[in-house]
């Protein structure tokens, strides 16, 4: 049983004709699109998808899902995306699949977001998973020694063939071991100050359902 799947085509129900729809990456998004492709397809669904990265705008055009840019739309309705931590007061770390930036993006301009999960991804506190930090590559070693000094264990994040790795945005990504983040508002806040840092992994009350798949099929969570 593939629980990222059952969230996937869970959350794809809340897809309603005439809406304007952010497009989520990484592998749990992945089959999200896919059933709205399907629908699209097979019920004739209407809707305008907006993408948070190449990857999905590839997979959304593969699926005849017409697409507008988020400069295109005057907002989105909905954005069903997948998150790598969610805490038990539904703060969110996301950036696992290098999509923060324009994942961030298209949520600040969603009347409604949905994230999709299994429930690996639910925890207490968030930390455990390394938070993304998108950086401008000129003065990104800087950053990297700012965050040694601080005890952060950053990684500057490399490709699959072992490359530094380069965003859609053309940034860099560093990720921070954190283990336990106490209190992830003030700790963004710090990060929004630091010359160099684009943007950070940490969706803060941001979310609005959560869609967790699981052995009992999806479990919906009201925030
Ligand atoms: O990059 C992201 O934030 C993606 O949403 C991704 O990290 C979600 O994880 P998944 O591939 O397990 O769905």
């Amino acid at each position: 049983m593939n629980f990222k799947k059952i969230a996937g085509i869970e959350a794809a129900k809340y897809v309603k004709d005439g809406m304007i729809v952010g497009l989520g990456t990484g592998s749990t998004a992945k089959y999200m699109v896919d059933e709205i492709g399907r629908r699209v397809k097979e019920e004739g669904l209407t809707i305008t998808g907006v993408t948070t990265s190449n990857e999905t705008e590839r997979q959304a055009k593969s699926l005849n899902i017409p697409l507008k840019s988020i400069d295109e739309v005057p907002y989105v309705d909905l954005t069903i995306d997948g998150a790598d931590e969610i805490s038990a007061d539904f703060q969110g770390i996301k950036g696992g699949g290098a999509a923060l930036l324009f994942e961030k993006i298209v949520a600040t301009y969603s009347k409604k977001c949905i994230w999709i999960v299994d429930d690996s991804k639910m925890v207490e506190k968030l930390g455990k998973f390394p938070l993304p930090i998108e950086v401008i590559p000129y003065g990104s070693q800087q950053l990297m020694h700012l965050f040694e000094e601080k005890g952060y264990q950053p990684t500057l994040r490399l490709d699959d063939e072992g490359k530094t790795l380069i965003t859609d945005g053309g940034h860099n990504i560093i990720d921070l071991h954190l283990n336990e983040i106490d209190n992830p508002v003030e700790f963004g806040h710090y990060l929004d100050q630091l010359v160099g840092v684009v943007e950070h992994g940490l969706f803060l009350n941001t979310v609005s359902l959560v869609i967790v798949g699981n052995q009992d099929g999806p479990q919906t969570i009201k925030v």
